[in-house]
This record gives C-alpha cells, sequence and structure tokens, in this order.
C-alpha cells in the first residue's frame, strides 16, 4: 500500500537529515511522527522511526553522563539571550561589537564568524545576551547551529537593505519554519518536558546608511511573516537606541526593584521576571524556600498608591519597588 506522505512530512524529513546533534535529531523524528498520515500504508515506516527514535534516546542518556563540548551551545547569562542570523555579510558581527565588549571579527570577506561569539550589553539596568552567529545560505548551515536558536530566548534576523532584502527573508525564514523554530498557531511551542522550542523572531535591518531604494518597503510587503523591525547603520550608529529598547521589549520581561523592611532600596541590579509575573512570582524569585510564608507585600509602582499593601496575586509592573515581608 502507498504511503502517500505529504509536504509536511519531507520537510520533516529534510530537517531530520540536517540536524546536526542527537537532540534536533529526536525534536525531528518526533515532528516526523506527529505529522505522518496514518494508515496500514505507513505502518512500517511508523515502526522503523520509533525504533530511530528510541535508540536515538538511549543513546543520548548514555552520552549525558559524559561531557562533550558543543560550540553551539551557549549558556544562557543575563535577563535574556537574543542569537543572530542572517546571511554572510549582513552586519552580525557589527551589531554585536557595536553593543557589546565582546571579540567579534567584523570583515568584508563572508564566514568571518565560525562559531557563536556571545556579549553582555546594556540596556539601561538590564544586561541582555547578544550572540553573533556563522552565517546561512540557502545551501550550508551549520550542523549543531540550530541547537543555538533552539535555545535562545529571541531570534534577531539580520537583513542587510543594501541587498536583495526579499532573498534573505526568504532563506532565513525557511530556515526557521522547517526546523519549526517559529512561534505561530500551528507549532507547539513546548515540549514535553516543558521547554520552549519554537521562539518569536523579528527584523534587524542594517545598513540604512547605503540602504537601496525601497528595500523596506519591499521586506515589509513582500516576505510573508509580519515580523516587527528596527532599522539601524553600524557605519553612522542611526537606530542602535531603539534597537536596544527594543531587544528590551521584545523579550517581555519587567524589573522589579527590592526593598528589603527598613532598608534603602537597590536601585542598582533589579529582579527581571517574565512580563505579567505576580507578587508570588518575585516572592519565589526572591526566596524559593521562604516564598510560602509571605505575609504581606508593599507597592511603589504604576497604579497604585505609594507603599499600598497588596495581594500575592497582584501582577507587577516594570520597574515597580515591592517590599516583600515573610513570617
Ligand atoms: N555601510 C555600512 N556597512 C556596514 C554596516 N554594517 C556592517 N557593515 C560592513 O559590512 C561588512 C560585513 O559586516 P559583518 O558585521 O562582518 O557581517 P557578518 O558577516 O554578518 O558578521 C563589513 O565590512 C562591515 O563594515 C552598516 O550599517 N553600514
Ligand atoms: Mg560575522
Amino acid at each position: 500500500m502507498p504511503a502517500n506522505l505529504t509536504p509536511e512530512y519531507y520537510k520533516a524529513e529534510r530537517w531530520f537529515r540536517s540536524a546536526g546533534t542527537n537532540d534536533e535529531k529526536i525534536l525531528a523524528l518526533e515532528h516526523m511522527l506527529r505529522v505522518m498520515p496514518k494508515h496500514k500504508g505507513t505502518d512500517h515506516l511508523r515502526a522503523d522511526l520509533r525504533r530511530k527514535l528510541s535508540k536515538l534516546k538511549e543513546s543520548g542518556a548514555q552520552k549525558g553522563k559524559a561531557k562533550h563540548a558543543d560550540i553551539f551551545h551557549i549558556p544562557r547569562s543575563g535577563s535574556g539571550q537574543i542569537v543572530l542570523l542572517g546571511m554572510p555579510n549582513c552586519g552580525k558581527s557589527s551589531i554585536v561589537a557595536a553593543l557589546t565588549n565582546a571579540k567579534v571579527s567584523v570583515a568584508e570577506f563572508p564566514f568571518a564568524t565560525g562559531a557563536p561569539v556571545p556579549g553582555m550589553m546594556m540596556y539601561e539596568d538590564v544586561p541582555i545576551q547578544l550572540v553573533d552567529m556563522p552565517p546561512i545560505t540557502a545551501d550550508f548551515v551549520a550542523p549543531g547551529q540550530v541547537g543555538t536558536y533552539r535555545n535562545c530566548d529571541l531570534i534577531g534576523i539580520v537583513i542587510d537593505l543594501s541587498q536583495d532584502v526579499e532573498e534573505q527573508a526568504g532563506v532565513c525564514i525557511d530556515f526557521l519554519e522547517s526546523r519549526n523554530l517559529l512561534v505561530d498557531k500551528e507549532t507547539a511551542t513546548v515540549d514535553e518536558q516543558g521547554n520552549r522550542l519554537a521562539k518569536e523572531a523579528f527584523y534587524i535591518c542594517t545598513k540604512s546608511d547605503i540602504a537601496k531604494p525601497g528595500a523596506l518597503e519591499s521586506l515589509k510587503n513582500n516576505c510573508g511573516r509580519n515580523f516587527e523591525f528596527v532599522e539601524v547603520s553600524l557605519e553612522t550608529k542611526a537606530g542602535l537606541e531603539q534597537l536596544s529598547e527594543r531587544f528590551f521589549k521584545l523579550l517581555k520581561i519587567i524589573r522589579i526593584y527590592a526593598k528589603p523592611p527598613g532598608k534603602l532600596i537597590d536601585m542598582t541590579e533589579p529582579f527581571t521576571l517574565p512580563a505579567g509575573s505576580t507578587v508570588m512570582d518575585l516572592a519565589r524569585t526572591v526566596h524559593r524556600q521562604l516564598a510560602e510564608n509571605l505575609k504581606f507585600a508593599r507597592i511603589w509602582g504604576t497604579g497604585v498608591y505609594d507603599g499600598q499593601n497588596t495581594q500575592r496575586n497582584h501582577v507587577l509592573n516594570d520597574k515597580d519597588i515591592i517590599e516583600l515581608h515573610f513570617s
């Protein structure tokens, strides 16, 4: 009986073939099993894929014991991790060089960047980690590279406005879509362990100083996804402040200053929490064990009276100041 496999299945199979790590292969195989049509004609294939999957999971469990270095694994630090994606020479390294003190190589020749390079930038008092990446092209993505994107908080798609923007957006979106890396209605955003798989993305449009006429309009109108975008020039530094601000907004985090009872507020190192977090979420972040003993909290900030007593489920706003009282 014919298997009658769908285009969606073949897409998942391409993802599997290009996967550079066991973890990525497991994700791709699980997706293949999910999208495979269910009928007699696919029984053999299904059994075959299940076998492959359990073998991979076994070998992953064994390997977990031995440490092996994965250059594409960049441990998160700061309040959020943003990883750049783009074709050769689009300006990825220039962005990281302009905003952080990381040692990246900016060059006129392609493939100057061979491995991810993380740097730390500040948006006001919030540390944000920015990761420079090797480029991708329509035909080449370094094996393992997808892992860096899988692990991040936000993807910055870098588009060179002096080149063909539709081609660049096409290559980048195809890379992300074919690996289920983009948040949308159909894509599962978390796996069984609760790890986030799909990400938000946005465009960073570079070289605004030498942009082709109409490049931005063409990106807005002809490139499928309606991502937000920021326009910058690394040459004139125009737009860099807006870019940092956008990073903070798109990470969807808020900062909260803690005021120990009877002491001064620490305005130097805010706690950062996902937007929508409550007083109780903050208590858990400040002190996991004591959180349940939270007696009351006072708040100074948006939409409240100064020093007002507040409920455990009160939703916090960016820059609120909170005094937690534990019993
Ligand atoms: N005129 C202009 N040149 C830029 C800009 N951004 C990057 N470049 C140049 O473009 C080339 C490639 O930049 P690079 O950051 O190495 O690109 P990457 O391959 O994406 O990391 C370098 O020669 C940069 O100086 C920009 O905004 N304006
Ligand atoms: Mg580079």
